[in-house]
């Protein structure tokens, strides 16, 4: 009967921690580059909680705006990056405001 205790509280650490390293495990960034007038890579697949940077190769301005709207660099001028967080599970995609041809996916798990 003593063990008891002992052992659910080890079970319990043990989904703690994995709950822990699924949701808000180490944070790993990922780098999608804006170059020729394309996103590179165009479907990007992140895990929650991870971070993304959109860098600007080009000589002219671009955006990273989400189709729903729920995210919108606004400009990032030639040279310049943007980053955000994934809060959010589920896949958008997302275009270049100013050149709508170019277009992007966002998969976060
Ligand atoms: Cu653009």
């Amino acid at each position: 009967m003593l063990s008891l205790p002992g052992v659910a509280a080890f079970a319990f650490c043990g989904i703690a921690v994995l709950a822990s390293s699924s949701a808000f495990g180490e944070q790993r960034t990922h780098t999608v580059t804006i170059e020729g007038m394309s996103f590179s890579p165009a479907t990007l697949h992140v895990r929650r909680g991870d971070k993304v940077v959109w860098v600007n190769k080009d000589l002219v301005p671009h955006t990273v705006t989400a189709s729903d709207k729920s995210f919108d660099s606004r400009n990032i001028p030639a040279g310049g990056s943007w980053s955000r967080t994934a809060t959010r599970k589920g896949t958008t995609a997302y275009v270049c405001a100013y050149h709508p041809t170019m277009k992007g996916t966002l998969i976060v798990d």
